[in-house]
C-alpha cells in the first residue's frame, strides 16, 4: 500500500484478534508465530535474514494459523551479542511494514524504545519486550503514547543472569505485579499488559517447568499470560540426547496444549502447524468433540 507520493504506508492498523483478555470470546489461545530476522538466530539458522524471505515466511506463518507474527531483529538467546539498534531497525521495519500492509497483526520483539516507536509507525500493534520495559527507560512512554498492547516479560537482567529463587512462581508473580504497577505510573494501561514469566531466561529447567505449571497463579493477576517455550533448551530435556533443535517442536506443541488447559492467553512458537493441531486437539477434548480450530473472527 502506498500514499500519494508513492511511499509505502501501513495499512489501516489491524486489530490484534482478541488481544484484550476477556474482550472477545477467545476460546483457543492466540498463536504468536516467531519471525526472527537475524542472521544468527539459533532456531532458523538465519535462513530468513533477508527482508523478502522474512516477509514470505511471516505470510506463511499467518496462513498456517498464527494470529500474531512476532518480528524481532536481535537474537536474545543466551550468549548472543547485542545488535546495533540501527541494524535492528534496518532488518525489521520493512518486514513489519509489509506484513501490516497485508493486515497481518504484528508484534515487535525489541527492548529498544526507538525501535518500538518506529515499528508502531510501521504498523506493529503489540510491543513484546523481554525486559518488560526495564532495559530502556523510554519504553513505557512509547507504549503509553501509542496505546498499543505490551508484553511484559519477567526479567532480572538478561538471559545469562541466573538468580536465586526460593519459590519461583510466587517471586515471578510478585515481580510482574510490581512491573505492571510501575508501568501504570508511566501511563501504560494495565488492561493492555500481557504477562510472560520469561521461560528460559535465567531459570533452571525445573524452574521453567514450575513456571509453566504456575500459569494459573500468574493469570490470577488478571492479565493474559504468554507462554514462550518454543525450541528452548530445557524442552530438549525430555528428548534423547541425540535429538536436534527441530525435534523440540513436538514437546513444544504438547506444552502449547497444556498451557491452553492452564489458562494461557497465547503461545509463542516457531512451528505453527504443530501447535495449531495441538490446540485444536485440546479444544476437541475440552468441548467433547466440537472442533474449534481457533478461526480468526
Ligand atoms: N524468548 C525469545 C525471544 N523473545 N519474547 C517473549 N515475550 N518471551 C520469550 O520467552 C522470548 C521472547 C528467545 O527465543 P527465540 O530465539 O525463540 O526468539
Amino acid at each position: 500500500m502506498t500514499d500519494d507520493s508513492g511511499r509505502s504506508v501501513a495499512a489501516e492498523r489491524p486489530a490484534a484478534p482478541g488481544v484484550v483478555p476477556g474482550s472477545a470470546p477467545v476460546t483457543v489461545p492466540q498463536i504468536m508465530g516467531v519471525l526472527n530476522v537475524t542472521p544468527d538466530s539459533f532456531s532458523d539458522g538465519g535462513e530468513w535474514s533477508e527482508a523478502r524471505a522474512a516477509i514470505e515466511r511471516g505470510g506463511l506463518l499467518f496462513e498456517q494459523g498464527a494470529t500474531i507474527i512476532d518480528v524481532g531483529g536481535e537474537s536474545t538467546r543466551p550468549g548472543a551479542t547485542r545488535v546495533d539498534p540501527d541494524e535492528e531497525r534496518r532488518r525489521i521495519l520493512p518486514v513489519i511494514r509489509e506484513l501490516s500492509d497485508r493486515r497481518i497483526p504484528v508484534s515487535v520483539d525489541t527492548v529498544n524504545a526507538r525501535t518500538a516507536a518506529e515499528a508502531i509507525s510501521a504498523g506493529a500493534v503489540i510491543v513484546n519486550d523481554i525486559s518488560g520495559g526495564l532495559a530502556d527507560p523510554a519504553m513505557a512512554e512509547v507504549v503509553a503514547d501509542a496505546g498499543v498492547h505490551f508484553v511484559a516479560m519477567h526479567w532480572r537482567g538478561g538471559a545469562d543472569v541466573q538468580t536465586e529463587y526460593r519459590d519461583v512462581v510466587a517471586e515471578v508473580r510478585a515481580e510482574l505485579k510490581q512491573r505492571v504497577a510501575e508501568l501504570a505510573v508511566a501511563g501504560v494501561e494495565p488492561d493492555r499488559v500481557i504477562l510472560d514469566p520469561g521461560i528460559g531466561f535465567g531459570h533452571t529447567p525445573e524452574q521453567n517447568w514450575q513456571l509453566l505449571r504456575g500459569i494459573p497463579e500468574l493469570a490470577s493477576l488478571g492479565h493474559g499470560v504468554l507462554a514462550a517455550v518454543s525450541r528452548k533448551r530445557f524442552v530438549g530435556g525430555v528428548l534423547p540426547e541425540t535429538a536436534s533443535v527441530l525435534d523440540r517442536d513436538l514437546p513444544t506443541a504438547v506444552t502449547s496444549a497444556l498451557a491452553a488447559e492452564t489458562g494461557a492467553w497465547a503461545v509463542r512458537v516457531h512451528d505453527v502447524p504443530a501447535t495449531r493441531t495441538a490446540l485444536t486437539t485440546w479444544a476437541a477434548w475440552r468441548d467433547g468433540g466440537v472442533i474449534d480450530r481457533g478461526e480468526r473472527g
